[in-house]
């Protein structure tokens, strides 16, 4: 079910990650648009269009400036980098709006390269990889419980990270389909063990509009190194969150806005790799 040609020496370019991440949301999330309510549409465009006329007032925007506007607008669709423009730039108030008032565990934003059905495993397993797979080990361990603590066998986690380039499966050119992506189901005691490779920090495309952007406001692409991962469990609300390594110099400055200090891993290094673990806590639905 590749959503892209991988084609081995091609190399990553922002129009084809995009492409991809643009034909993965059409047939994975774009229903949601006919259910919203016409008063609500009204609303949210409206304050939109307003916070936009202010902002063109405050500032005396100039007809170059609204141009050169239009022609970027232009290229982020042409681009296909609508989704990884609103995801790095919006979603994390949508999730924290989404997500104030859960009692369990931290989530954070979704991002542009979610796949759904990954290849699963029970209670203990590696992540598809390629066998000379660059990157130093990592096992990521721990357990779900519901809030009241009750251990939640039978839970899913599933995890997707970027290689050690830096690159997604499916969205980058000349990866296995399912590289560094699977779902485990935890054991009778909620329990689950991941091996996989420690992900490279992630710079976002810099050759599309969102890297013009980047570029022309002066500001830098990076994401700090992270993993992503949604848990779910029968009866619970499903959490969608990431986690990240400690010392990276971008986890006071992701371009995402998608740290918070729950979500730093306590990484043990040694001789046969890294590991960590982190347990899961999970609100009723
Ligand atoms: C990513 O890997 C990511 O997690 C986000 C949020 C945006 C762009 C690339
Ligand atoms: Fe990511």
């Amino acid at each position: 079910m590749s959503v892209t040609t991988n084609d081995p020496g091609t190399t990553a370019s922002a129009a084809a990650s995009g492409a991809s991440a643009t034909e993965r949301f059409k047939a994975d999330k774009s229903s949601a648009v006919a259910a919203t309510p016409p008063e609500r549409v009204d609303t949210l465009a409206r304050e939109l269009l307003e916070a936009v006329h202010a902002i063109v007032r405050k500032h005396e925007v100039t007809y170059d400036e609204y141009n050169a506007l239009k022609a970027w607008l232009i290229g982020v669709g042409q681009d296909g980098e609508w989704p990884l423009f609103l995801d790095v730039w919006v979603e994390h108030v949508v999730e924290e709006v989404a997500n104030s008032s859960r009692q369990g565990s931290k989530g954070t934003i979704e991002g542009p390269y979610y796949v759904p059905g990954s290849p699963e495993f029970t209670g203990e397993g590696t992540l598809p990889m390629r066998p000379d797979e660059p990157g130093t080990p990592l096992r990521f361990a721990g357990h779900v419980t519901s809030v009241d603590g009750t251990p939640l066998a039978g839970a899913r986690v599933e995890m997707w990270h970027a290689d050690d380039d830096g690159f997604y499966s499916q969205f980058a050119p000349g990866i296995p389909e399912w590289n560094l992506r699977g779902t485990v189901v935890t054991d009778a005691d909620g329990g689950f063990v991941i091996h996989t490779i420690q992900p490279a920090p992630y710079q976002i495309p810099t050759d599309g509009s969102c890297g013009k952007l980047i570029a022309a406001a002066g500001w830098h692409a990076w994401r700090p190194a992270h993993l992503h991962l949604k848990v779910s469990a029968p009866g619970h609300q499903l959490i969608t969150t990431q986690l990240y390594f400690p010392g990276d110099p971008h986890n006071d400055d992701d371009i995402a806005s998608a740290v918070k200090p729950e979500l730093l891993l306590d990484v043990q290094t040694g001789a046969e790799g890294n590991q960590v673990t982190y347990d899961f806590v999970l609100d009723p639905a």
